[in-house]
């Protein structure tokens, strides 16, 4: 399937992986591009020289182009930024802020760069500081999250901006990317069916929890911090919501979530742990490789896309 985002990237499927915090590192990156998607590493808080280190042996296990997701709420976002254009990563996306001051290291060094935003605004301003692509990403995605669905955000954003558009959130198989084209979008960015995969790590807990998810397991935490983010019900996320309904403040509602998405997705404390989780988690059932992924993901969309296009 050729599409503005294929083209734009040099690869063969519009399917790229969402640059998940701890989940996506440099196995599951790799399998994704062997695929004919794209894989992104998720460099997250991680510290700058791990996110080389994932970057080199991404390098090890793929010649097809891979990105980098940058998590702009990191302190260290700034040496990532730098780590990317001297390991000569093609691809760069941006998450849970502005990338603007970033954008120019990244254009003169060939970078592409695509920043994840959840408003029409924010689209326009990224075409503008000169984004090869932006990712819409409406709110029934894992993680961070912003406020409008995917349904209502999408056709707004492509009729918003020239650059082509990727649709994430709530896109868990073919039927979900051919609604997107349908939308306008050029590409998904799917990432709550990569947590399933054969190449992704994260501890058995928590694939177990999602293949369990239906569709009303989600819940959103952080509304009153101004960082909501979406992940599985559990005992963590039942205490957060009391604290905040009692209206407890930042640094008690903090203690609840330091370090707890590493303890679930690497320890496999999914309990007291953060299972980031989007609202397709329901039709997630069984590992898969990358691989049959994404085949049978094509299969659907071309399937119901035949025709139209
Ligand atoms: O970034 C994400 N999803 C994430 S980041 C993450 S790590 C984290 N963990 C705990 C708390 C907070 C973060 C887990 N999931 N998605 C992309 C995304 N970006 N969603 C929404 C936005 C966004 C929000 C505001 C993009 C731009 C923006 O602009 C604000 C500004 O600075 O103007």
């Amino acid at each position: 399937m050729k599409t503005k985002v294929t083209e734009l990237l040099g690869i063969e499927y519009p399917i790229i992986q969402g640059g998940m915090a701890w989940v996506a590192e440099y196995h599951l990156a790799a399998a994704v591009s062997n695929a004919g998607g794209i894989g992104l590493i998720g460099a997250a808080s991680a510290p700058p020289e791990v996110v080389r280190e994932q970057v080199r042996k991404c390098k090890e296990l793929t010649d097809k182009p891979f990105g980098v997701n940058v998590m702009l709420l990191n302190p260290n976002a700034e040496e990532v930024a730098k780590i990317v254009v001297e390991e000569g990563v093609k691809v760069v996306t941006t998450g849970a802020g502005n990338p603007a001051k970033f954008m120019g290291l990244w254009k003169e060094n060939g970078v592409k760069v695509i920043p994840v935003v959840a408003s029409v605004a924010m689209a326009k301003m990224m075409e503008r500081a000169g984004a090869d692509a932006v990712v819409a990403e409406g709110m029934e995605s894992g993680g961070h999250i912003g406020s409008i669905t995917t349904m209502a955000l999408v056709p707004q954003v492509v009729d918003a901006v020239s650059i082509p558009v990727i649709a994430a959130g709530g896109i868990g198989d073919g039927r979900g990317l051919a609604a997107a084209m349908m939308l306008g979008a050029e590409g998904v960015q799917m990432g709550t069916r990569f947590v399933a995969a054969k190449e992704s790590i994260v501890h058995q807990n928590y694939k177990e929890r999602l293949f369990k998810a239906s569709d009303i397991d989600s819940e959103v935490t952080g509304m009153s911090t101004g960082h909501p983010v979406r992940s599985l019900r559990n005992k963590m996320t039942k205490e957060y919501l009391r604290l905040e309904k009692e209206g407890a403040d930042f640094m008690e509602l903090e203690k609840l979530t330091l370090g707890s998405l590493r303890n679930a997705v690497i320890d496999g404390d999914v309990v007291n742990g953060t299972v980031m989780a989007g609202q397709i988690a329901g039709m997630v059932k069984k590992e898969q490789s990358c691989s049959e992924m994404i085949q049978e993901i094509m299969e659907q969309a071309e399937k119901l896309l035949d025709g139209t296009r």
